[in-house]
């Protein structure tokens, strides 16, 4: 197969689509691929130097005239210096504002007519495609690009009929590099982090947004708790924190749960826990769900975007109705109390991720994508 140089151009430091980016990039890169990233800073996945990538920094002029940095603009600008310095394929936009657009403008502004593949991951849609300051431009960037891919069924639906794209979308599904998520034995962590050995742990990890509705995790705790030694692991941050704190002393938790900030060290973290919790109001995937259960931790998730094509309901966890408190604690302590049905969940969701969420797998479709497309513009 001839091997492309790809320009990638996505969030470096933010949330799960910058994670998938770039450990795409990074894969693509091991296949022999040649991956510019074209980003406002380095990928924080990308730990160290790697052969065949190289990483483009976006410049912003602070021009006193300037109310707001034109950074939009200067990554369309570096995005076309890339394209024909480097001599481009193909160009990989992840989350469409805005980079679709400024992949869009950069092509033009080269003259070098490049396929632009572009993967909606969420909110781009779902939220900034009903931002009346944004949605034109969210339709405009997806209409301009060759190919658009949607991270979960269940988004390709909502941008079909939000945006009603000329082209047609396809899913690729989220994947893990499973070198990082597997079962590890962290069990001292249990005891470091103060937790007798005999009660359970149930997890969540978000970006702590209104969205993820971490208030119906610690409601829910609260009833598992009443019936199951357990604790209640919090990972992350960001601003509901301090609601979120005042919830589990007003629920007297303030024993029980630990918030534990940002993490590096997931997979240890899930590989004490016995159950994770994602029951969030929007989620066009939920990138945490492959994480835990790569890690053998069944999940329980809201029937919400495309939670329940991740969670296989009754086979590797439950899925119960957006808010259904009661519905979350019950299913949760069935896992909790039954050993036999969490061992058969575990199994399972380490099952499903292999063969669903591999990376090999995930990997191969994007570039068989790459190369549908090159091939359909006489590349
Ligand atoms: O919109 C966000 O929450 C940020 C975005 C991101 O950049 O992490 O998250 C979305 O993309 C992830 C990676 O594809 C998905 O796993 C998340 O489900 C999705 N978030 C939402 O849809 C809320």
């Amino acid at each position: 197969m001839r091997k492309l140089r790809i320009g990638i151009t996505c969030y470096p430091s933010l949330g799960g689509s910058g994670v998938v980016a770039t450990e795409l990039g990074i894969l693509l890169a091991e296949r022999g691929h040649d991956v510019h990233f074209i980003t406002s800073g380095r990928p924080f996945r990308l730990y160290m130097d790697q052969p065949n990538i190289t990483v483009h920094e976006v410049e912003v002029s602070q021009y006193a005239v300037f109310k707001f940095t034109p950074y939009d603009i200067a990554l369309a600008n570096k995005i076309s210096e890339v394209i024909v310095e480097e001599e481009l394929d193909i160009l990989h936009a992840h989350y469409a504002v805005p980079h679709a657009i400024c992949s869009a403008l950069g092509r033009d502004m080269a003259g070098v007519p490049i396929p632009i593949i572009t993967t909606l991951h969420g909110t781009d849609v779902t939220i900034l495609g009903h931002d009346r300051t944004l949605s034109g431009t969210v339709k405009y960037g997806i209409n301009k690009s060759d190919m658009t891919t949607a991270v979960s069924d269940s988004l390709k639906e909502e941008t079909y009929e939000l945006i009603r794209p000329a082209n047609e979308i396809r899913t690729i599904y989220n994947f893990i590099d499973e070198r990082s998520y597997r079962p590890v034995n962290a069990h001292h962590m249990k005891a470091g982090l103060g937790i007798a050995e005999t009660d359970k742990i149930v997890i969540h990890v978000s970006n702590f947004r209104k969205v993820k509705r971490i208030e119906d995790v610690v409601r829910s705790f609260a009833i598992i708790n009443r019936e199951v030694p357990s604790k209640l692991l919090l990972v992350g941050d960001g601003p509901e924190v301090e609601t979120i704190h005042a919830l589990v002393s007003e629920e007297g938790l303030g024993t029980e749960v630990l918030f534990l900030g940002k993490r590096d060290d997931l997979p240890d973290l899930f590989s004490i826990s016995d159950l994770n919790m994602l029951l969030s109001e929007k989620e066009a995937f939920g990138l945490v769900l492959i994480e835990a259960m790569a890690c053998g931790v069944p999940c329980i998730g809201s029937d919400i975007g495309g939670i329940p094509e991740v969670i296989e309901d009754g086979k590797n966890g439950f899925i119960r109705p957006l808010g259904d408190i009661e519905g979350y604690a019950e299913a949760a302590i069935r896992i909790l109390r039954d050993s036999d049905l969490a061992s058969s969940f575990s199994h399972d969701a380490i099952r499903s991720v292999r063969e669903r969420f591999g990376s090999e797998r995930i990997v191969r479709e994007y570039e068989s994508a790459y190369y549908e497309l090159l091939e359909r513009n006489g590349f």
